[in-house]
């Protein structure tokens, strides 16, 4: 920064504390950890000679720093009405990330006149884990553009520099979270010990790559850094963040045995499943029904299901998907002909009725002894082309699993992407999972095992058809166990 800028910084920290953007004290945030600093630079739009301020000083950096690039770019949505305000100054052309297109896939995401090979600054207010400025470089570089730098207004020196240069994008910013805390105390608004607070909670809470992210930060940036996080966190280390007494087992269980393999055992004949599961039992970790494809079912079945779980070490999850009100789903889950809480370890649950669906369920549970806790997992997506989910829906579901005193029955989300939630406490179950095809004939799309593991978050890689149907099922379980496996290694390794 420029020497006669310096004061003009000093005057833009005390004037930012005094509007409230940002805060010191005890603020709970939503992945469970406290924070006494808090930012939401939002306030800013309210106050256009501190906008005026804020945008001069970013161009007199950018110009400083000689970051001249053809477009500049905010990251959705606060930094918007700043990377305005820089185009409209330096005269470059603005392009705009379009945050909802990637609910329906056709719209355009990055909207603006641009060619592929054409240099994009971007424009950010706060940075924790630095991945919502990734996302925005990640939609910029699928169309061809390149980002080699980013101007942020205030480093809150907790990895994000490190996680963005990692992906080749330097990171410039106004403030650091020091230089705040040192010139708010000198101009006496903070007492010492709110720096020393700060200071410690800031060298604790850092996001290393080695993946030794505690959590933290302001609100919804904490959820994108845990959400990084969760990625990267070992099975074990989750297996003790897990609310989730069968979460728990079932993370301890992926560990020791190394798979993150679930096999679908889709197949009607009651034999022909006691058959796959025992043969491909000791390479997976769940075995999947949907009990009421079975032609000729049988307490006697399910009897020798759990033996063979028990044998091979897996757990069982029936994929009824409920989704009806809470009477009914409580009496689905337990009586008619299947009784499935009496043997189905986890299952599956769609949100569509609201929270009541959990309720519902955990109300067929009578006692339960230990070692027999019943989990289930939520469906915030489908990998069914045309389905109706849309972001607010997925958002909702993550609330459902992770508010409301509910976490301790949520196993964990199935859903196609890392970013449906954040907490690492949860297990990612993914389905479409095909080494060979892309698509069926039914609207089923594929992925293949290290796409979903090491792009879209995926802990558990479901496998249905690229097993069952394979000539050799137990040498198909192998090599899906062994990619998936090696896959999520590679991940946690990064
Ligand atoms: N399944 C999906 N996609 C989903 C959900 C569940 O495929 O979004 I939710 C189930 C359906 C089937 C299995 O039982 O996972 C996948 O089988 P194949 O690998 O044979 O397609």
């Amino acid at each position: 920064m420029v020497a006669q800028n310096s004061d003009k910084m000093k005057a833009l920290a005390i004037k930012l504390f005094e509007i409230n953007a940002f805060k010191f004290g005890d603020f709970k945030m939503k992945v469970g950890i406290n924070s006494p600093v808090y930012f939401d630079l939002r306030v800013i739009v309210s106050y256009p000679d501190v906008m005026q301020i804020v945008s001069d000083l970013l161009v007199a950096h950018i110009t400083d720093q000689q970051l001249s690039a053809k477009h500049v770019c905010g990251v959705p949505y606060t930094a918007l009405p700043l990377a305005t305000l820089v185009s409209v100054n330096q005269n470059t052309p603005m392009l705009v990330r379009r945050k909802e297109a990637k609910a329906y896939g056709t719209k355009k995401l990055i909207e603006g006149i641009y060619n592929a090979g054409d240099t994009c600054l971007i424009v950010e207010d706060v940075v924790t884990s630095g991945s919502s400025i990734l996302d925005t470089v990640k939609d910029l570089q699928s169309e061809g553009i390149v980002v080699t730098d980013a101007v942020v207004v205030v480093d809150r020196e907790q990895g994000g520099a490190a996680n963005i240069a990692k992906h080749g994008v330097k990171m410039h910013s106004l403030f650091t979270l020091s230089f705040l805390l040192n010139t708010l105390h000198a101009a006496g608004k903070i007492e010492k010990a709110t720096v020393d607070a700060v200071a410690k909670y800031i060298s604790a809470v850092q996001i290393n790559s080695d993946g030794s992210f505690v959590g933290g930060g302001d609100k919804s940036d904490a959820v994108k850094a845990n959400d990084l996080q969760r990625t990267r966190l070992t099975y074990e280390n989750r297996s003790n963040l897990a609310k989730s007494a069968v979460a728990k087992r079932l993370f301890q269980l992926m560990a020791s045995k190394q798979t993150n393999l679930c096999l679908s055992a889709d197949v009607t004949k009651a034999d022909d499943i006691l058959d796959i599961a025992d043969k491909c039992g000791p390479y997976i970790c769940l075995l999947k029904t949907h009990i009421d494809i079975v032609e000729d079912f049988s307490e006697g079945f399910i009897t020798n299901l759990q033996a063979l779980a028990k044998r091979h070490n897996f757990l069982l999850l029936e994929d009824r998907k409920f989704a009806d009100i809470g009477n009914t789903v409580s009496l689905q889950y337990g009586k008619g002909l299947y009784k499935i809480s009496n043997w189905a370890d986890l299952v599956t649950a769609h949100t569509l009725p609201g929270r009541s669906i959990l309720q519902g369920l955990k109300a067929a549970l009578g006692n339960v002894e230990a070692g027999q806790e019943r989990g289930v997992f939520l469906l915030s997506e489908m990998s069914a082309s045309g389905n109706l989910i849309d972001d607010k829906y997925k958002e909702n579901s993550n609330k459902i699993a992770t508010e409301g005193g509910d976490i301790d029955f949520v196993a964990g989300i199935v859903c196609q992407s890392s970013n449906a939630f954040a907490f690492p406490g949860l297990i990612q179950l993914t389905p479409g999972v095909k080494i060979d095809e892309s698509v069926d004939k039914l609207g089923q799309q594929y992925q293949t095992p290290e796409l979903v593991v090491k792009e879209r978050g995926a802990d558990i890689g479901v496998v249905g058809r690229g097993i069952i149907q394979a000539n050799d099922v137990q040498k198909a379980a192998i090599t899906y166990r062994d990619r998936l496996w090696t896959a999520y290694k590679e991940r946690v390794a990064k």
